[in-house]
């Protein structure tokens, strides 16, 4: 196992890499997942992720590739939390954290390395002062990223506040388990342990109903095709799935490439998971350095606390104080 750091333009990248030929990039700009590269089914290792291979192109593109997202991801109503005005940049809303520069888009410091016989990992600091994208309070986040020998990559979130304030970071990375986006995503098969999803309105704002997923193309209680399932929904998967209760032994999502034989299974301590298909999303850049970014290319699965949650009384507390922090984490199981 080991980990290297290389500078690129002014950010550093880590690369961690266990003996299993699985290894992880990660960049202190934005704290960002620059890749996750696995093998197939013939040993062939490739990018599962959706990111780029110069580290100037992620100032360039703000889709959030990889990146962190904070201090609270999806949209809040109305831009406005206890009196606090938020940017408003979802009009009428606030979204992801806020205006650009956000934290998805700051240099994040170094805090550690980590090495033990077992696991390599990085962790990485960020101290948002008070007020800053109108949240009150001064909130430091630290962000551990760690690769064990057992081929899981687990993320998790420290928040601790001068005051109280919000905290529900994601991680919002694209996967394309096909490698080096190779294919669309059309034909990943996906579980999610979901009954429900929140109802969004025109703005994707939740409207805090519930709806069940039964009899609708969002039922992926069973693994399902995702091509299938995408193609009776016109625009695509944007959508906050509300997780059932159950043994975190279990992942509550799990994806495959049938063409591949690349899974991916993940456990979060968060309640939902926010996918994003990325139906209708064209641009003339290329990810991987080697496909131009075209609709579907990726599947966007951020875990989360539900969207909106102060504003719904059933969706979850993310309310921070300076008595209590917080920590939020997701672990991803590769093949
Ligand atoms: C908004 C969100 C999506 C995704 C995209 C980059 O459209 O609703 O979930 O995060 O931004």
């Amino acid at each position: 196992m080991e980990i290297n750091q290389q500078i690129h333009n002014q950010a550093t990248w880590f690369t961690l890499t266990n003996d299993h030929n699985v290894s992880v990039i990660i960049s202190d700009f934005g704290a960002t997942v620059v890749a996750i590269n696995t093998p197939d089914k013939n040993g062939h290792v490739a990018n599962i992720t959706l990111g780029f291979m110069h580290s100037h192109s992620y100032l360039q593109h703000h889709d959030y590739f990889g990146a962190t997202v904070a201090r609270v991801a999806g949209r809040l109503a109305n831009a406005s939390w206890q009196g606090h005005q938020l940017d408003i940049n979802s009009t009428p809303n606030h979204m992801h954290g806020g205006e650009h520069p956000s934290l998805s888009y700051t240099h994040w410091n170094l805090i550690k390395l980590i090495k033990t016989d077992s696991q390599i990992g990085v962790v990485l600091r960020y101290i948002s002062p008070a007020g800053e994208n109108g949240y009150p309070g001064r909130l430091s986040i630290s962000a551990m990223f760690v690769l064990d020998q057992k081929n899981k990559f687990t993320i998790t979130y420290f928040g601790n506040t001068s005051e109280t304030t919000l905290f529900n970071p994601t991680t919002h990375i694209y996967f394309n388990l096909s490698g080096n986006a190779h294919a669309v995503v059309d034909n990943h098969e996906i579980r999610i342990n979901a009954d429900t999803i929140a109802e969004t309105d025109a703005n994707k704002l939740p409207t805090g109903k519930f709806l069940s997923v039964a009899d609708m193309p969002y039922d992926f209680r069973q693994p399902q095709n995702l091509g299938l399932a995408l193609s009776k929904l016109p625009n695509g998967l944007d959508t906050p799935f509300k997780l059932n209760p159950q043994s975190s032994l279990q992942p509550q999502l799990s994806l495959k490439d049938p063409e591949s034989g690349r899974k991916l299974r993940i456990h979060t301590n968060a309640n939902s998971f926010v996918v994003f298909s990325t139906t209708g999303f064209e641009g003339d850049f290329l990810v991987d350095g080697t496909r131009k970014m075209t609709s579907q290319l990726g599947l966007a699965i951020e875990p989360q606390m539900l969207p909106d949650a102060p504003n719904h009384p059933n969706f979850g507390n993310i309310v921070i104080t300076p008595d209590n922090p917080m920590i939020y984490q997701t672990a991803y199981t590769l093949n």
